[in-house]
């Protein structure tokens, strides 16, 4: 189940519907042209480019006050991304999914599931996207995806990928968290989801949070997913994601959990989100991002 020697297969996915706002569809291409492949490649993997997976472009607008906006367009994609992370993740290959908003969570942990029964998470993120239908202030589903794995929101999302193998609540960290809703706050503490805020990284230090959230999710698991929101670290360092949050984690933060992630070896799938090139400065983020897939996969100073 190791990082190492596994061969990558990434995935594409241009959504934006879950943030509702237009450039974090431009993500992928933006992270594939800060050389990921290249990156990888010099670290020893062989990788394959499934491109990615096709989004229709002409909806019109939500009324407003719609409360699971774009709903039938995200539900559909994530079904294309479920069985495509499925099969090739079958195949042996190691799923690295590019976003896209972060709604596409569902669709690449549902699909790790139907491989991985037993699956940890672990979702660095400055929100904690455990909205529903009911507790949303958005509407925006990319604020609800972690929700949705773990058998909570609305059908259409909960029932992808079927609903037999679950994503447990005690398999789950969210790390770098900073803007919490008040819904969130009550779905996290009812069931039991371990949160490890900007408070604990800066009382306790990246090291113990991330041997403390590592062996949470390696507990009783057989293999971790990585959900990457770029919107977990600083904007000053990856300023172009949708939902900026100042006082995030810092570059070294960032590359040292990474670091610490592949030393412990757990990683068996692994999705960047968030990253905006249009909100971007000479694609800073999708540089950041492609850096810090490189320390995930053994990348090291010397
Ligand atoms: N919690 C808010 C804000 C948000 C969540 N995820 C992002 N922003 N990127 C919401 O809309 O649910
Ligand atoms: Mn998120
Ligand atoms: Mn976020």
């Amino acid at each position: 189940n190791a990082v190492k020697k596994t061969d990558i297969t990434v995935i594409g996915v241009p959504l934006h519907y879950g943030a509702d706002r237009k450039g974090v569809d431009l993500g992928p291409d933006a992270i594939r042209g800060a050389n990921l492949h290249e990156r990888l490649h010099a670290l020893g993997y062989a990788v394959e480019d499934a491109g990615d997976l096709r989004v229709d472009r002409t909806l019109q607008p939500p009324a407003p006050g719609e409360k699971l906006k774009y709903l039938a367009e995200i539900a559909r994609v994530n079904k294309e991304l479920y069985a495509a992370v499925a099969d090739h993740m079958g195949k042996g290959r190691f799923p690295l999914v590019l976003g896209g908003d972060h709604s596409i969570a569902i669709g690449t942990i549902k699909g790790v599931l139907s491989r991985v029964k037993r699956l940890g998470v672990i979702w660095f993120d400055a929100h904690t996207d455990v909205n529903t239908e009911a507790t949303t202030a958005s509407g925006n589903i990319h604020g609800m995806s972690l929700a949705a794995v773990l058998g909570y929101g609305h059908p259409d999302l909960v029932s992808i990928g079927g609903t037999d193998a679950k994503l447990r609540p005690e398999n789950v960290v969210i790390i770098g968290a900073r803007s919490v809703d008040p819904g969130e706050r009550a779905f996290l503490k009812e069931k039991g989801v371990k949160v490890f805020t900007m408070h604990d990284i800066d009382k306790h230090g990246m090291k113990q949070v991330m041997e403390d959230a590592m062996a949470i999710v390696a507990d009783g698991t057989d293999g971790v997913h990585l959900s990457l929101d770029l919107d977990s670290m600083d904007p000053g360092d990856a300023p172009g994601v949708g939902t900026p949050v100042t006082g995030g984690m810092s570059y070294r933060e960032c590359h040292f959990a990474m670091e610490l992630l592949y030393e412990r070896q757990l990683l068996v799938s692994a999705e960047v989100v968030e990253v905006n090139p249009m909100l971007d400065h000479h694609n800073k983020t999708a540089v950041a991002a492609v850096e810090l897939i490189g320390s995930a996969f053994g990348e090291r100073i010397l």
